[in-house]
């Protein structure tokens, strides 16, 4: 089993949290993303949509973080599961994994692109950068990499930060009421929040800090103490190795 990632960070900390957690042995395959390397014909070939993360498993490649992580509990239902075994319970969990697909992941990443994305590309010539924009088959990606180069206008950046602002209570309000996010195992919901949430009391510590989401910083603390979690950072490369290559 191979893991295409960017590396602990956001969708592709998903499927490592899963994997580690579950205790599965794969091999990890880094794709640097200042090296555009996810928009390369190789890696098109495994996912046509050039985004990671994508799993091989048996000669077949499966995308789409939040599927991934479903799919290796399918495959490996005995090992750690992490999926409740309730229907009612697992139904929860998956109101929390679709609205961190649909909704959470978009306004924390648009910020993300705006801060840090825009910088990637800067030293880029208008040749150079319409040429790697050119390896980008999403439509979308490419109106995102333009923007984030040219500047995303202020009335989106405003919206995106008051929804930044609207996940973090709804998240509060839940993690003051239950120690995990679906019920009372720890699950994909939470695994998959935190791909999100980590690191906001950080970069986004007008919202996430000890004063107003107390919970947040337990849950995110409590997800970052466990065995899995801690073994999988250190085994990853970090930020920092990455812009050594
Ligand atoms: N819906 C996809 C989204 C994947 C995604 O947006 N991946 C980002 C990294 S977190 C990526 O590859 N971005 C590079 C790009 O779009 O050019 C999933 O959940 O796997």
């Amino acid at each position: 089993m191979k893991l295409y990632s960017f590396g602990p960070g956001a969708n592709s900390l998903k499927p490592l949290l899963a994997l580690y957690e579950k205790e599965l042995e794969f091999e990890s395959i880094f794709l640097n993303p200042g090296k555009f390397e996810h928009h390369s014909d190789w890696y098109k070939k495994l996912n046509p949509n050039g985004q990671v993360p994508a799993l091989e498993h048996d000669g077949k490649i499966v995308t789409e973080s939040t599927v991934i992580c479903e799919y290796l509990e399918d495959v490996f239902p005995d090992q750690n599961p992490l999926r409740p075994a309730d229907p009612f319970e697992r139904a929860q969990m998956r109101i929390w994994t679709k609205w961190v697909d649909e909704y959470f992941c978009w306004c924390v990443s648009t910020i993300g692109w705006h801060r840090m994305v825009g910088k990637m590309v800067e030293h880029l010539s208008d040749e150079e950068f319409e040429a790697m924009v050119a390896k980008v088959p999403i439509h979308e990606q490419k109106v995102k990499w333009r923007r984030a180069r040219e500047g995303f206008p202020k009335e989106l950046l405003d919206e995106e930060m008051r929804k930044i602002g609207h996940s973090v209570k709804k998240l509060e309000a839940r993690l003051q009421e239950s120690k995990w996010l679906a019920c009372d195992q720890y699950t994909l919901a939470d695994i998959c929040n935190f791909a999100i949430a980590n690191g906001m009391q950080h970069g986004f510590s007008e919202f996430v800090n000890e004063k107003d989401t107390p919970a947040i910083l337990d849950w995110l603390a409590r997800i970052n103490d466990r065995p899995a979690a801690k073994k999988m950072f250190a085994s990853q490369p970090s930020e920092f190795n990455r812009k050594k290559d």
